[in-house]
């Protein structure tokens, strides 16, 4: 697979040449100082990403736990239309109420996988807990079913193309609303006693854990490494200030990302004004009504 271990051969295709003198982009960062990429628009070619993710399967991770199942059916709905169109993938949907998942109808190659989970009183428990299922379930089922996996928030909903350019060894997302900031104003955990703790002179990116993923591998060690992190929390009587996206920053920021997505890839049309460069709008949140929807 392109990225994680060898270089795929592709059949003769017919595309315009890039120009070394003309860059892409030139309004937007393209790489990291670690030279990974950082996904936007206009800079990627999908007939030969398609070519090189051929035979590939993506496994989808998204929890819908207590009312949060009714935000399947637009999720899987835009997911039919954007996500991986002509790839093969497997929806793991884990929730603890099987018969309210929705019956889409899907595209040839993709199916849906219903895995039973418990759920927990506390909605903190419910979002951190999610990094100990995607663990247990990577040694179980997702190393021998699928290359990649994407984790993803299911309050959301596809609006734009999101293909294999995001397929990565690890990837994560620029959180829409601190992408532009400085490293201090990132909202990373900043209590020494937490095991997501990052200090003020550090931090890459403030990326959001509503997308992110890469070979399965790679993300059973990032899961298996941010639960452990949050055991320890709790011995030590303390939660990371947002949860499970405290400790994903922490991990972030010691094994680089080979990819980044730009904030494309995570919007909240809601909280934010869409600037000039951000051209397309890929997985923007979903309006919810937080006290409706997070009451029992
Ligand atoms: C979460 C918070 C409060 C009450 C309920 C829940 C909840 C979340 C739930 O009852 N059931 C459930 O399935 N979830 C799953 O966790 C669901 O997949 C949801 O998309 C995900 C994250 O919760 P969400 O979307 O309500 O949190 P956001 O939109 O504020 O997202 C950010 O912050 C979270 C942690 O506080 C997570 O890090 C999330 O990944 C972030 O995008
Ligand atoms: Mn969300």
């Amino acid at each position: 697979y392109p990225d994680t271990c060898r270089v795929p051969r592709v059949p003769r295709m017919l595309y315009p040449k890039a120009h070394v003198l003309q860059p892409t982009r030139v309004d937007v960062l393209l790489m990291t100082p670690w030279f990974a990429p950082i996904i936007w628009d206009g800079t990627y070619d999908s007939a030969i990403l398609n070519a090189q993710f051929k035979n590939t399967t993506i496994g989808v991770v998204v929890f819908a736990i207590k009312k949060y199942v009714v935000f399947l059916k637009l999720f899987l709905e835009t997911a039919e239309k954007y996500f991986m169109v002509g790839h093969r993938v497997i929806y793991y949907i884990l929730t603890d109420r099987p018969a309210d998942v929705p019956q889409i109808p899907l595209q040839e190659g993709r199916r849906v996988v219903i895995l039973k989970v418990r759920n927990y009183t506390r909605w903190q428990d419910v979002v951190l807990h999610r990094m100990e299922m995607i663990s247990n379930f990577s040694q179980q089922r997702f190393l021998h079913e699928v290359d990649y996996l994407v984790s993803a928030d299911v309050d959301m909903k596809f609006s734009d193309h999101v293909g294999v350019e995001i397929l990565s060894s690890l990837f994560g997302t620029l959180h829409p609303g601190f992408y532009a900031s400085d490293r201090r104003r990132f909202t990373y955990e900043r209590r020494p006693l937490s095991q997501a703790y990052i200090p003020e002179d550090e931090g890459d990116f403030y990326y959001a854990a509503a997308l992110y993923g890469g070979s399965v591998a790679e993300v059973y060690r990032l899961a298996t490494a941010c639960h452990q992190a949050t055991l320890i929390d709790k011995a030590n009587g303390i939660e990371a200030v947002w949860h499970e996206e405290s400790h994903l920053n922490k991990y972030l920021l010691y094994h680089k990302p080979t990819k980044v997505l730009s904030p494309e890839y995570v919007w909240d049309e809601r909280m934010l004004r869409k600037p000039p460069y951000l051209r397309r709008l890929r997985y923007v949140a979903v309006p919810k009504n937080h006290a409706q929807i997070r009451s029992r």
